[in-house]
């Protein structure tokens, strides 16, 4: 018999979901119409669970599944799953780690060059027709230089790392913080945050979510300015949303290039009206390369952990 496996969100790649298919019995919460009703169904049966990085599960979830063997996050942030609950199981908790890197890195950098450059107002103002309407060069502000920028970089993890080449590149100076210095990277250290707020012209968010929850506030976004850029490709909760939005509102920062939000996915309405922020669909790791080798990945871990093994990407016990 195959066994029951529980996947709480959408894969979007094929290859994938028919190897999921053709080992396990695949039972997708996310296509029923009252899951609740198919939990107290099932749930006796479950041996694993694929769930989202910023879905993760609940302790209330995993206590309706006895049999649970292995959550097998489709990402890296493991924010959303109850560890302490998971180690007292003594589940294994597995992610994606380093598979996402470069996709959400590269996110980063084109959230900032958007915004700075205009490159969502301008397409806007294009397709509204408005160029052919006001042909002078006037009509149109001018942008800011993202070559040689100061960024700061919050969060030294894999991401923020490979944030700090690509702008490195660009000729951008590069400051981070972090709890600690890092000892392996060319990047200067700066302690205070709100310190690197004030040395950077871009403040990038990359820092986990689970120990640094409102750790961008008012107080940091007027450190980093109404000249600062501000983008955010880690967790919404990392931020103030409402500081936030009040900092772009009044222009006491330049812009903000966003990905992740405190309640996805709605988004603050007024944030639509502002033509200096750049806005996404939590889609940092949404190409068809990453989401491949992030599948593959779910599949060895809950391959390993069904046979018993401890899975290799594994976070927990
Ligand atoms: C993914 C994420 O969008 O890895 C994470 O923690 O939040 C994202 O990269 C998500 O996990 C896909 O399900």
């Amino acid at each position: 018999m195959k066994p029951n496996i529980l996947q709480l969100n959408p894969i979007l790649v094929p290859s994938v979901n028919e190897r999921l298919d053709s080992l396990y019995t695949m039972h997708r919460l996310f296509e029923q119409v009252d899951p609740d009703a198919y939990l107290r169904e099932h749930g006796a049966t479950i041996r694993g669970v694929i769930t989202g990085g910023h879905t993760g599960i609940q302790r209330s979830m995993m206590e309706r599944l006895p049999a649970l063997e292995v959550v097998a996050v489709n990402g890296v942030g493991t924010d959303a799953v109850d560890l302490d609950y998971a180690r007292s199981r003594q589940l294994p908790v597995t992610g994606t780690f380093g598979a996402l890197t470069e996709d959400v890195a590269d996110l980063a950098v084109a959230l900032l060059l958007s915004t700075c450059r205009n490159v969502g107002a301008v397409d806007r103002f294009i397709r509204a027709g408005a160029w052919v309407r006001h042909p002078q060069p006037s009509a149109l502000p001018l942008a800011r230089r993202f070559s040689g920028m100061r960024v700061g970089i919050v969060g030294m993890g894999r991401v923020g790392r490979a944030v700090a080449t690509r702008v490195a590149a660009f000729g951008c100076p590069v400051r981070y913080t972090d709890l600690r210095e890092m000892r392996d990277v060319p990047w200067t250290f700066e302690p205070d945050l709100l310190q690197l707020a004030r040395n950077s012209d871009a403040l990038i968010a990359c820092a986990a979510a689970d120990k640094a929850e409102g750790l961008i506030d008012a107080a940091v976004l007027d450190a980093l300015g109404p000249q600062g850029y501000f983008v955010n490709v880690a967790r919404g909760r990392l931020v103030r949303e409402a500081d936030l939005v009040r900092a772009l509102v009044e222009h006491r920062i330049a812009g903000a290039g966003l990905d992740v939000f405190v309640d996805e996915p709605n988004v603050p309405p007024i944030l639509f009206e502002l033509d200096n922020v750049t806005l996404q669909a939590h889609r940092a790791s949404a190409t068809v390369e990453t989401r491949t080798a992030m599948g593959e990945m779910v599949l060895e871990s809950l391959a390993q952990a069904l046979a018993g093994q401890r899975p290799t990407h594994s976070l927990t016990t």
